[in-house]
């Protein structure tokens, strides 16, 4: 059942000891939003926990390791940013049929929970919870406003992919006028620094970039025997993905990363007006119109040439 604000202010009111869910293969806007939620539970005398299939990856400790865990038995089972219970890794077979209410902005909603808050037009988790907290009256304290505004800055690749609303420049605005937040640190820390390994691998990888379709389409496949090679964890890899549109000539690009279970985690992006939300639907995934992403398994040849074949598609409908 989709519901509104005020719904969701009733249950978050009213509910106890309650596990956040995020994503696996965490990014900024899951960590931020499941954080963020945390800190606004805490503020409610609720207690919770944010838990993941993964490991938090280490830039985002100022967010993660900012306090004592607690142990409970949880009562509440909330989800954020977590379009399809798939993506729960490990916690599905737990959490996936009994969430109770999932705050997110996915068009790709499965629509899995009791109770769904959800904002499509939204750029980032982070920003609806923001604006619920707003509606709630509830106070926001400067961790709580530094980790959703990485949500809302990672989701927005720093405020310039069109998913970026005239809101999530206000908040952004509201969170250094009111919170005095770091955003310089963060954003450095999350789009300019990177480890020695991955400088390493952004030049090997502009070297592997391959062109299909006329240059239409791009992809860039990495392998678990290339990461090993270059002393790069797979997560190190996030943000990789929009180095394929960087390619003027292509219209979609494609970022594939061999897990170690064999299987390719596959991140779309489109450049222009190919919705690769759909293509990915129609691979098992899902996602937003212009970033969206999927799971593969096969050889890898095939795998590349299932995509270029859907894309080949994508592009001869537009
Ligand atoms: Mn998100």
């Amino acid at each position: 059942m989709y519901i509104g604000f005020s719904e969701a202010e009733t249950f978050l009111r009213n509910c106890k000891d309650a596990v956040i869910l995020t994503h696996r293969s965490p990014d900024g806007d899951c960590i931020g939003a499941g954080f963020g939620l945390k800190d606004i539970l805490a503020e409610l005398g609720v207690r919770s926990r944010v838990v993941c299939h993964d490991v938090f990856p280490a830039r985002y400790d100022f967010i993660t390791k900012a306090d004592e865990e607690e142990d409970f038995e949880p009562q509440t089972v909330i989800a954020v940013d977590i379009a399809d219970p798939q993506l729960m890794g490990r916690y599905e077979e737990i959490y996936g049929s009994r969430v109770q209410l999932c705050i997110d902005h996915h068009e790709s909603n499965k629509n899995y929970a009791e109770m769904t808050l959800l904002r499509e037009k939204a750029t980032a988790a982070c920003e609806v919870i923001y604006d619920l907290a707003q509606y709630m009256g509830v106070r926001v304290t400067r961790h709580c406003a530094m980790s959703l505004y990485t949500g809302i800055a990672t989701d927005s690749g720093c405020f310039k992919y069109d998913c970026t609303t005239p809101r999530a420049h206000e908040i952004a605005a509201e969170m250094m006028k009111r919170y005095d937040i770091n955003f310089a640190k963060i954003n450095r820390v999350m789009f300019d620094i990177k480890s020695r390994g991955k400088m390493l691998l952004e030049s090997k990888i502009s070297g592997i970039l391959e062109e299909y379709l006329d240059g239409r389409l791009a992809i860039i496949a990495v392998t678990q025997d290339m990461m090993r090679e270059m002393g790069v964890k797979l997560e190190e890899l996030e943000g990789f993905a929009p180095m394929t549109i960087q390619l003027e000539t292509a219209e979609v690009g494609v970022l594939l990363r061999q897990r170690e279970d064999g299987a390719f985690k596959c991140s779309f992006r489109s450049a222009n007006d190919v919705n690769v939300s759909k293509i990915c639907q129609a691979l098992g995934g899902g996602g937003h119109a212009k970033a969206a992403g999927c799971t593969m398994s096969g050889d890898i040849d095939d795998i590349r040439a299932k995509i270029t074949d859907i894309v080949r598609r994508a592009l001869d409908n537009e």
